[in-house]
């Protein structure tokens, strides 16, 4: 027996004139198709293509940045012990940096180099680099330092100054909040190429009751071995962020006169956006002074447009910085985990919307 579709015979009476009606239902849809479709292929076409990508980019879902995380990672360097250039402490600390990134990412680079300090002593340093999408054009450059101060000479006990500090907030903090982002990245690729930089020998400057060696490149010598012999041959990156003492209670982040002076509209970029995620009664709208960070050196010598996201405060004993800055309190119980969520959030929401 034939079993066409059109086989009459095999379909009850209704079902019948339904299957007849469908050449009807046919011309219906190629009507439609005519009077709707078509002309979208023209000009309002596009509009409508423009419409959907422009949806797709306000979806991009930006990961939760977690604060305990942070935090746990801020506390495994702090449990080292001062992070100090020449020290054990310093040695084991760049060990489990590099281990604990390995696991977020195949691209670790270690950068291993001599440098001279204010007084003449040579010690080796480690920049410890971790990249993600490494094949990609559009990067961004995110850094801290992982080193902490031999000298706590901002104490107000002036038997304290030559003691190494935790540098929890100096260092620790930022390094723990990327640490975190590298996390978020292994789960979850942004649209754009990323490059963690983990700058070591930043605060090996000399002690302030020093009257020798006050000058810049004391400082950030890291960031200054890294931007003039970058990890990649022609490594270049669209912009950078620099991240110093990020992680104290109700901290503040004026706009640091550098960051403005060389990538004024990354600071309006970033700043906004903490302000669009609530976070204005961190990122103010004050402007800072001009601070001698690893980011100077990645502007001047490296040529990439890099802020400094930096905890200033006028109000602090020490007229600068936060209050316990190069001082033996800068230790864990002073950081805060909302704190390092207000920045760890920005930034990744900065990251996931390019
Ligand atoms: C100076 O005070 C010259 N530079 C500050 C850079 C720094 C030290 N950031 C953290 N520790
Ligand atoms: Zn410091």
């Amino acid at each position: 027996m034939k079993t066409s579709l059109w086989n009459t015979k095999a379909f009850p009476a209704g079902a019948k004139q339904a299957a007849e009606r469908k050449p009807d239902f046919l011309l219906v849809v190629l009507a439609l198709l005519a009077a709707f479709i078509l002309p979208a292929c023209g000009g309002n076409g596009s509009k409508t293509v423009n419409t959907t990508q422009k949806m797709k980019t306000v979806e991009v879902k930006v990961p939760e940045f977690n604060a305990d995380s942070a935090f746990y990672f801020v506390k495994k360097q702090t449990d080292f012990g001062p992070r100090v250039p020449g020290t054990e402490a310093h040695a084991e600390c760049a060990a489990w940096l590099v281990a604990t990134l390995k696991r977020f990412t195949p691209e670790v680079t270690v950068q291993d180099f001599k440098a001279r300090v204010y007084d003449n002593r040579i010690f080796e340093g480690q920049n410890i680099i971790a990249s993600f999408k490494p094949e990609f054009q559009r990067r961004i450059f995110l850094s801290s330092h992982w080193d902490s101060r031999p000298y706590a000479d901002h104490d107000p006990d002036p038997s304290k100054h030559n003691t190494p500090i935790d540098g929890a907030n100096d260092g620790a903090s930022g390094t723990g909040v990327l640490l975190e982002i590298a996390r978020q990245m292994s789960m979850q690729l942004p649209n754009v190429g990323v490059d963690i930089v983990l700058f070591d020998l930043e605060d090996y400057g000399p002690p302030q009751d020093k009257q020798a060696g006050q000058n810049a490149e004391n400082w950030g010598l890291g960031s200054q071995y890294w931007a003039k012999n970058p990890h990649t041959f022609h490594y270049s990156a669209n912009y950078g962020i620099l991240l110093d003492m990020v992680g104290a209670a109700d901290a503040q982040f004026p706009r640091e006169g550098y960051s403005v002076y060389y990538a004024s509209d990354v600071v309006d970029k970033v700043w906004s956006i903490a302000r669009s995620l609530g976070y204005g009664d961190y990122f103010t709208d004050k402007t800072g002074g001009y601070i001698t960070d690893d980011h100077y050196f990645v502007n001047t010598l490296a040529d990439i447009p890099t802020i400094d996201i930096i905890h200033m405060d006028e109000s602090s004993s020490n007229g600068s910085f936060y209050e316990y800055w190069h001082t033996v309190n800068d230790n864990i119980q002073h950081i805060d985990p909302s704190t390092l969520k207000v920045v760890g959030q920005t930034l990744l929401t900065v990251i996931y919307k390019e």
